[in-house]
């Protein structure tokens, strides 16, 4: 009971009944209905391993960690530092000094801007992100350039929704000081081509960030043959609680930043005259943390690895490629996001009926989507709508939950029509 993460011991079977038998949620009921959850690209489900995981560490291992000499602390603190060597080795980063703990991805990205940027950029350098960036990789970024005097540049988007790789040559110069760019995009589902990016910016001196909010649950991802210099996402995203994250950054980069926060656990020495600083990965990490969340992400990890990231990603793919091509029957429905490289989110319009309507109406259905504009405000301008419905699928959905989604859609058309 006291080791909370569990050992992987066999790969699991790919069946999906009984893989959504791991996810208790999907087997209720909303306004009478069994629900259909397709908002996975907000939070997704957890699996039993990860809900057993904060109760036993609540009902078992409860205590504060790095500081106690007594049983439950040293137990806390070794299952904490376990998580992130299990996050360390999923993403493949050189050592455990390279995974700081967040609250999220919102937060990651705030580190870095607020952290390395304050340090290392200065008035008239470029910042560069794309059309298709969560607000969360824009306005930290706006901040720092009104604080900095620094220049914010945008990668414009094609009319499928893949970025405009020409312009990007034109955009990095030597000017560019750092470039923050999402691997996959939140609103239209694109898949960037991320290694070559990271090339060519590299090539001109700049660092880059990479905002892995929705990859890193959907296929693996390597930072070392990347060779990107940050890389942030959510635990809530990947299956693990809300309010943990990570930010990973190479060890160089983090040992020459000054720390986020400050306060208890990231101290070395402390007087009155002069502080001195933990060491990595501790330095960023102020205060008290998420440390049951930090344990079930590592559950969670650990969880998606005995699926395995290939039949994830095959399963997902094979619903994308359904809900696109049931869908496509419906004149009145206008995808946005139609690159060939896609991940299981799917955007649409349908002529005169608001996405909010659409939302509440299927809602009534047990079935759960998202309507807005998913923080990507520039992405709706870009596309001259208000907003989009978007439903996004996890390895747990099925086809026949896609035709229940299909059906309602269908009774919200013939109301309107
Ligand atoms: N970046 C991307 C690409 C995202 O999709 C999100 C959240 C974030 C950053 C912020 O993540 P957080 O965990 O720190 O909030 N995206 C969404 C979404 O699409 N619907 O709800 C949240």
């Amino acid at each position: 009971m006291d080791k909370l993460i569990f050992e992987i011991t066999e790969q699991k079977k790919f069946d999906i009944n009984l893989i959504r038998k791991d996810f208790p949620i999907l087997f209720r009921s909303v306004h009478g209905k069994p629900l259909v959850y397709f908002d996975n690209a907000a939070t997704t489900q957890k699996p039993q391993s990860v809900i057993d995981t904060l109760k036993n560490f609540y009902t078992h291992l409860n205590s504060n960690i790095h500081r106690g000499v007594h049983y439950l602390s040293d137990a806390a603190t070794s299952e904490y530092e376990c998580a992130r060597k299990i996050v360390q080795n999923y993403i493949n980063a050189k050592s455990t000094e390279e995974i700081i703990y967040t609250r999220g991805t919102t937060e990651s990205i705030n580190l870095v801007a607020s952290s390395y940027g304050r340090k290392f950029l200065n008035a008239g350098d470029e910042i560069l992100v794309s059309y298709m960036e969560h607000h969360a990789n824009i306005i930290p970024w706006q901040q720092l350039c009104e604080e900095r005097g620094c220049i914010l540049k945008v990668i414009p988007i094609e009319d499928n929704g893949e970025l405009m790789l020409s312009e990007l040559d034109n955009l990095l110069t030597s000017k560019t000081k750092l470039v923050s760019l999402v691997h996959i995009s939140n609103s239209l589902g694109t898949i960037n081509p991320i290694k070559k990016i990271i090339d060519k910016v590299h090539s001109v001196g700049s660092k880059i960030l990479i905002d892995a909010a929705q990859s890193i649950q959907h296929f693996p991802i390597d930072v070392q043959a990347l060779d990107c210099d940050f890389l942030a996402f959510s635990g809530h995203k990947i299956y693990g609680p809300t309010g943990i994250g990570v930010l990973y950054g190479k060890k160089e980069m983090l040992d020459s930043m000054p720390p986020y926060q400050t306060g208890g656990d990231m101290i070395r020495t402390v007087s009155f005259e002069k502080t001195t600083f933990n060491d990595l990965p501790w330095k960023f990490e102020a205060g008290t943390p998420n440390i049951a969340g930090a344990i079930g992400l590592g559950v969670a990890v650990r969880y998606i690895q005995t699926l395995g990231l290939e039949q994830i990603a095959k399963q997902e793919n094979s619903l994308l490629n359904y809900a696109t091509e049931s869908l496509k029957q419906f004149s009145e429905i206008q995808i946005i996001g139609t690159s060939t490289n896609k991940a299981s989110v799917v955007s649409f319009v349908i002529d005169n009926i608001h996405p909010h309507d659409v939302g509440t109406l299927l809602d009534r259905d047990g079935i759960a989507i998202r309507t807005g504009h998913h923080c990507t405000q520039p992405v709706m301008r870009r596309f001259g709508v208000p907003a989009t419905s978007r439903v996004s699928f996890a390895f747990y959905n099925t086809k026949e939950e896609i035709d229940v989604f299909t059906n309602s859609l269908k009774k919200v058309l013939m109301m309107f029509r």
